[in-house]
């Protein structure tokens, strides 16, 4: 009998996604541009923290929001109602973006242009942009957008075993928000135990505890993030 041939389609895919983030990557940094990968499941509270820190970074940088998601624009509705730049990107059914989706993104908030991620010369400077991706702990982890930052959020009432269970997503990420820590006293959800478990998948990951209802941890992460901006800026 024919010996049967495997072609393992998924491995080709990430390669030629990881090239493809690279170049954007590259391109970003001639920009001057700082690309922040926001993930987490959905409803852990993005597009809010999104709309805490814009208060938190209004005067310090000139961002924009990208809000990726199956369906609807209600995402960009909040952000735009808000007075942020925003755009909403479908992403046809698919649950996570990769380094194309987001180039295109980019391309439509007049940043990047052509094959190499040329800047657009004369467009208005943005210091940062941030993709909301698609609220998923899983697909989203698995494709390089380009992003110079990825962080992931984990709120309160998921619990604190995610990075036991979804362990690629932390893996990944340089920075972990455990956030809504406003309703920690109606969990058993454990602050001690979910860094241990955050460091054991990724012992460089940032932790840093917030609540964008009180606010508390805000300022704390807008520094944080005013300060990797910059530091790619240099
Ligand atoms: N108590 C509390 N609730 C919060 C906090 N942040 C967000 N929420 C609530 O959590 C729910 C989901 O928040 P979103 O910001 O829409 O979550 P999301 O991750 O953007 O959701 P998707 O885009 O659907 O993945 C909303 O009802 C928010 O009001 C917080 O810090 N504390
Ligand atoms: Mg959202």
């Amino acid at each position: 009998m024919e010996e049967i041939k495997i072609i393992e389609l998924k491995q080709s895919v990430f390669e030629d996604n990881d090239k493809d983030a690279e170049r954007l990557r590259a391109g970003l940094k001639d920009a001057g541009v700082f690309l922040m990968n926001l993930m987490s499941s959905p409803g852990s509270g993005k597009t809010t923290l999104l709309l805490s820190l814009a208060e938190k970074l209004a005067g310090r940088l000139d961002w924009a929001v990208m809000e990726a998601d199956i369906d609807s624009d209600v995402d960009a509705a909040r952000m735009i109602d808000a007075g942020v730049r925003s755009v909403q990107l479908h992403t046809g059914g698919m649950c996570h973006l990769d380094a194309d989706m987001t180039r295109q993104g980019l391309a439509e908030l007049g940043l990047i242009q052509g094959e190499a991620d040329r800047p657009v010369a004369g467009c208005e400077k943005l210091d940062l942009v941030v993709l909301e991706n698609v609220g998923n702990l899983v697909c989203p982890a698995e494709f390089d957008t380009g992003a110079c930052l990825d962080v992931t959020i984990l709120s309160v009432p998921e619990g604190d075993d995610k990075p036991l269970k979804y362990p690629l997503m932390y893996e990944k990420c340089d920075i972990l928000i455990v956030s809504k820590i406003d309703v920690l006293p109606y969990f058993d959800f454990d602050t001690e135990k979910v860094v241990a478990n955050a460091l054991m998948r990724n012992p460089k990951i940032d932790v840093i505890f917030v609540s964008a209802k009180t606010g508390e941890g805000m300022d704390e992460l807008a520094v944080k993030i005013e300060k990797r901006v910059r530091e790619w800026q240099e």
